[in-house]
């Protein structure tokens, strides 16, 4: 199984370098099939960070062949066995938390001391709660009569496909592959071509403690490489975060395969602040709540906020007053609070929602600086945040996921109005209450169509905390000891006639 071990390398471009022109399949580090690359830069300089293989339908090939091969074994490795060795890779994963942190902020973006480093301790959280857990793969019996012992028990499904995408991907990653290998899966990893080098670098070490074959990771784009993933004919089951609209793309080839799907997928999430609310603690629920130090590129991002009437100026204000404070910067810098948008894509897209808003007569309130200083920032991909009032209520900016710096506050008159708003979207991933008054947040938690919600609470993501949404926010939940039975297990009936 294991190789020499490896020791951190704290220096991004290094890391990145070696880990150029490589996917992880059948527990070596190997090129694409047909040697293509493609490159990846640096989005606040626009510097080359390396070139990432560019797998495509052979390499998928390679990968199930694989991944097939090494799940016949560890099927038949005791659950317990299974689950400390995924424990063992989160005790990995947390020695190499700030290699893998600097290596995301490079590729993403994201700053290293607000939101990559974060991401790189929940990594390692979620093998180990995942780890823990191998012993409750549980049945049940079942009493049919005294003469049948019947009973039922949860097998793995085979090989489980992975597609993952850039703004949180080692989490993302390990919400799917900690839970499925438990279970006895291999697993096959599609990762973003936007960050295809941490992700990588999180299987190498994985490849130390566990069998070969067992993961598999490709770099490469959605149709080229995503595609053949779902419809290869080994492939039992897909877990996909991402659009919306290539979350059902990839649902219609899978009901062509008839097989199952989780999908989380895009969110527009409300935060409704009453009259009577804690001004100060509401507003760090927005700061905090729509994700401005990852430039507000988070699904559950709180990009809608209705304030009531009493309360909506003086929000306003501090909210802009909090968001100024932001530092924006190099993402590598300790001093940066707020980095980069991802790529050319999505910064030209942020943009555009801006320019809009603007058009259909809302006022934009812009925060925080641009970087100033270094002219290699220059090109980088920095957008300001923006806080947007008076927009009309059909509004674009209120009704799509713009996926940036952008959030709309919106004035109501009551509760009701409140709720009714919050409830005319598209989206159900998540939604926040804020008031003093608990009657108030509870029935707001009951009549708000979400996943999840939480009063007087900003997001907070944890494996044992189900993690998904309703509506065009997706289908199926992650994380919990119950989506781990639900999506990564066949559940088998067994009757024994004792007669
Ligand atoms: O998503 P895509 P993109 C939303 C967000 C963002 C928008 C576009 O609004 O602005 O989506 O982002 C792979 N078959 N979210 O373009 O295309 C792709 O290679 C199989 C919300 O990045 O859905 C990548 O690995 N796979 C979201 C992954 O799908 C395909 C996070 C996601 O890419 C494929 C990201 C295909 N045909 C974006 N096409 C969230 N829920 O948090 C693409 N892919």
């Amino acid at each position: 199984t294991s190789n020499a071990p490896l020791s951190p390398t704290l220096d991004p471009w290094a890391l990145a370098k070696e880990l150029s022109g490589r996917q992880l399949i059948g527990g070596k580090l190997v090129p694409s099939v047909s040697g293509r690359t493609f490159e990846v830069r640096y989005p606040a300089t626009l510097e080359k960070v390396g070139d990432a293989a560019y797998g495509e339908a052979a390499d998928v090939a390679a990968a199930v062949e694989a991944a097939v091969a090494a799940q016949k074994a560890w099927a038949r490795t005791p659950a317990r066995e299974r689950g400390k060795l995924i424990v063992e890779c989160g005790r990995l994963l947390e020695a190499h938390k700030e290699e893998l942190a600097r290596l995301m902020a490079l590729e993403t973006g994201k700053a290293l001391r607000t939101e990559s480093r974060v991401e790189a301790g929940v990594l390692a959280d979620a093998f180990v709660f995942f780890g823990g857990l191998a012993g409750e793969l549980k049945g049940e019996t079942v009493p049919f009569s005294p003469d049948m012992m019947t009973m039922t028990v949860r097998e793995p499904i085979g090989v489980v496909g992975a597609i993952i995408p850039w703004n949180v991907p080692m989490m993302l990653m390990a919400y799917k592959i900690a839970p499925a290998l438990v279970a006895g899966n291999a697993v096959v990893v599609k990762s973003a071509e936007e960050a295809p080098f941490a992700v990588l670098r999180v299987c190498q070490l994985m490849n130390q403690v566990l069998p070969a074959g067992l993961f598999n990771l490709l770099s490469g784009y959605g149709p080229e490489c995503g595609q053949p993933l779902v419809t290869h004919p080994k492939v039992g089951k897909i877990s996909f975060t991402g659009s919306v609209e290539t979350g059902k793309l990839i649902y219609r080839a899978a009901a062509e395969k008839l097989i199952p799907v989780t999908l989380e997928l895009g969110g527009k999430s409300p935060m409704i602040v009453m009259d009577d609310a804690d001004l100060d603690k509401a507003v760090m629920g927005a700061v905090s709540g729509m994700r401005f130090t990852r430039q507000g590129q988070s699904c559950t991002a709180a990009s809608r906020i209705y304030v009531q009437a009493g309360l909506h100026d003086r929000f306003v204000a501090a909210l802009k007053a909090k968001v100024d404070a932001l530092v924006m910067g190099d993402p590598l810098d300790e001093k940066t609070d707020i980095g980069t948008i991802v790529s050319l894509q999505q910064f030209d897209r942020v943009n555009n929602y801006v320019d809009k808003g603007r058009a259909e007569g809302g006022h934009a309130h812009e925060c925080s600086a641009l970087p100033e200083g270094s002219d290699k920032l220059k090109e980088g991909y920095f957008v300001r945040p923006v806080i947007f009032t008076d927009l009309p209520r059909d509004s674009r900016l209120i009704r799509e996921e713009i996926f940036g710096p952008v959030t709309c506050v919106v004035k109501v008159e009551s509760f009701e109005d409140a709720l009714e708003q919050a409830n005319d979207s598209d989206y159900g991933l998540a939604a926040t209450i804020w008031t003093k008054d608990l009657q108030t947040g509870l029935r707001g938690a009951q009549r708000l169509e979400a996943g999840f919600v939480q009063v007087n609470q900003n997001l907070v993501v944890m494996p044992n905390l189900s993690y998904g949404g309703i509506k065009q926010s997706g289908l199926g939940k992650e994380a919990t000891l119950e989506a781990m039975l639900e999506h990564f297990t066949h559940k088998k009936t067994i009757i024994v006639n004792l007669g």
